[in-house]
């Protein structure tokens, strides 16, 4: 029988500084404690030990000059998690607060996520701490050739399947394919988020953001309630949030907010025509990280240096990076009448804030649910590379739909709560975890 707090107690301590990780892995412990003590396969298979403890991790030097001709040395990782149910697979994250524990923490988090999707996908992260803020294309394609130098050696279409996060986008993607190309001299699927003419999948950019509004759509119609007419606040401008806002307005929402490091646009006409959405993408493209020129362009409010989760909303969906949302945000949220938060984010919001929502029985979706939908449809891309062939952008999404749906059927089945109330927390832990844990004893150790 395992005790949650000594468990985590010898945890930290072999994973010490590592804070994102501790925090994640005691989300997913916290729930899927009763199932394992009252299993004795799951007991006698030590899958707690087993399941927190990453396959291997690579950690690799990334030599490359800038445009001054200086040399620079970022550090460069990837954590193969756990591949129990399919290849590794998982995003890239460029950004200066990578560190080995925030690549663990996500790459578990994906473990359990790539199993919630369906999809035959073990989970993995990897990144670096490299900053591409105000770099320039020249100083971007040396940096991904030098990151691919090294990562090449640890992928491959049936092993490990990177693709983009936080800072890797689709020009990032192009560039490290090159690269990738250039050393292998093989068109395979080993990374997803590839352009469209070079096999990427149909609805790929859009889908996490597509994904979060179909998973947000299950759980209004869980609760008798519609889009219609609901305020709701995204917070972020990059990819993901451009495929939230997007849907979320088709859906009949009114976008308030997106933000950026600088602070956050609040509109209160909606972000919500195909001119602000196609403005999203100049801002992220520009490399600068700043949402400011929104308010000039359209003539709506900027806040500096503040999060959009002070403003009266429906809906709040954090579609920026993990512990954006926290314990006062979730206050005061909740004392503005909040009635559904979505995290789009990998684990946006604290384990408090978190908690909090869950106390007040306001619906709460975990990332590892709601974000599902990039990393499915970049299974369906490696599915459309393994047949050589391409699907429309209706199969796509049509198929993307229904993953969605599965996933919440999912974390209703395995989190209803005796009250009624449904913790998506558990339930996404639960139905990731038993599929995980289940395909490793099959296995053998
Ligand atoms: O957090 C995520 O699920 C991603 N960054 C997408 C990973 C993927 O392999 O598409």
């Amino acid at each position: 029988m395992y005790n949650v707090d000594d468990f985590m107690a010898e945890l930290e301590k072999k994973n010490p500084a590592q804070p994102e990780f501790i925090q994640a892995t005691r989300e997913v412990i916290e729930s899927i404690i009763d199932v394992v003590n009252t299993n004795p396969v799951y007991l006698k298979n030590k899958i707690l030990e087993r399941i927190t403890e990453p396959d291997r991790i690579f950690t690799f030097k990334v030599e490359w000059e800038d445009d001054n001709g200086e040399i620079q040395v970022n550090r460069g990782y990837r954590i193969q998690f756990n591949n129990a149910i399919g290849p590794y697979k998982g995003g890239l994250r460029f950004h200066p607060s990578v560190t080995l524990g925030t690549l663990k923490f996500l790459g578990f988090e994906q473990t359990f996520k790539n199993s919630l999707t369906t999809l035959p996908m073990g989970g993995a992260k990897g990144g670096s701490d490299f900053n591409p803020k105000g770099r320039s294309n020249s100083e971007i394609l040396r940096f991904c050739r030098s990151f691919m130098t090294e990562l090449q050696k640890y992928i491959g279409p049936e092993t490990d399947v990177p693709a983009g996060d936080i800072g890797v986008g689709a020009r990032e993607i192009g560039f490290l394919y090159g690269q990738y190309k250039r050393i292998h001299d093989e068109n395979t699927g080993v990374l997803t988020g590839k352009g469209r003419n070079w096999g990427g999948s149909r609805v790929r950019p859009e889908a996490t953001g597509f994904g979060t509004m179909y998973f947000a759509n299950e759980v209004l119609k869980a609760h008798n309630d519609t889009f219609e007419g609901k305020r709701v606040a995204i917070s972020g401008f990059g990819n993901v949030a451009w495929g939230a806002v997007m849907k979320a307005s088709q859906l009949g929402a009114k976008v308030v907010t997106i933000s950026g490091p600088d602070g956050y646009i609040y509109d209160e006409n909606g972000i919500s025509t195909q001119e602000k959405w196609d403005f999203m993408l100049a801002l992220r493209s520009s490399n600068n990280d700043v949402v400011e020129p929104y308010a000039a362009k359209f003539g709506a409010k900027f806040v500096a240096k503040k999060k959009p989760w002070e403003v009266p909303v429906d809906m709040a969906f954090p579609c920026a990076i993990q512990n954006e949302l926290g314990l006062e945000d979730a206050k005061a949220l909740v004392a503005n009448g909040v009635k559904y938060v979505i995290e789009t984010s990998n684990m946006g919001c604290t384990a408090e804030a978190a908690s909090y929502l869950i106390e007040k029985r306001i619906p709460f979706g975990p990332g590892k649910a709601a974000n599902a939908g990039g990393v499915a449809v970049s299974g369906l891309e490696m599915s459309q590379n393994s047949m050589k062939y391409s699907w429309s952008a209706e199969e796509v999404d049509q198929k993307l739909h229904e993953i969605m749906k599965n996933i919440h059927e999912a974390c209703v089945a395995e989190g209803r709560e005796a009250d009624g109330y449904i913790n998506y927390v558990k339930g996404a832990n639960i139905a990731g975890f038993k599929k995980v844990a289940d395909s490793m004893i099959d296995q053998g150790y």
